[in-house]
């Protein structure tokens, strides 16, 4: 319907965000979240950026022959009305060659392109804890 009002949101959004500083002796931080797909279509994420970092990858963990490895991976779907969580152990995304400095209260800006546009998260780098 060409002309009409926009939609009254965007469609997708990122909730409980978590970016977890470097270990030590590293350079890569880690983010996790929850993107939800508000929206009534398949939403395809297809990069996700950040100005603090010149190399940002979206990977996925997963047990080999009992071995954890991770994985570079291309594009996420997500389906209409639902959700896709990055979380340990799965899908996260690696914050690499930072720009600025890394520790805990710093800024970190995510820049999430998918299907219908760029959605722009500002979160705060936090203290690593144990993973339980
Ligand atoms: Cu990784």
């Amino acid at each position: 319907m060409p002309g009409c009002a926009q939609e009254s949101g965007p469609p997708i959004s990122i909730v409980e965000v978590k970016i977890l500083a470097p270990l030590p002796g590293s350079s890569a931080a880690v983010a996790y979240f929850r993107i939800e797909n508000r929206s009534d279509t398949t939403i395809t994420v297809n990069q996700i950026d950040s100005p603090q970092y010149d190399d940002v990858q979206m990977h996925e963990t997963a047990l080999e022959d009992g071995v954890s490895r991770m994985r570079p991976v291309g594009s996420i779907e997500i389906d209409p009305a639902s959700s896709v969580d990055f979380t340990p152990g799965g899908l996260h995304v690696m914050l690499m060659k930072p720009s600025t400095n890394t520790l805990p209260g710093s800024p970190v800006t995510l820049e999430i392109r998918h299907d219908n546009g760029l959605l722009i998260v500002n979160a705060t780098m936090q203290n690593r804890m144990p993973v339980e």
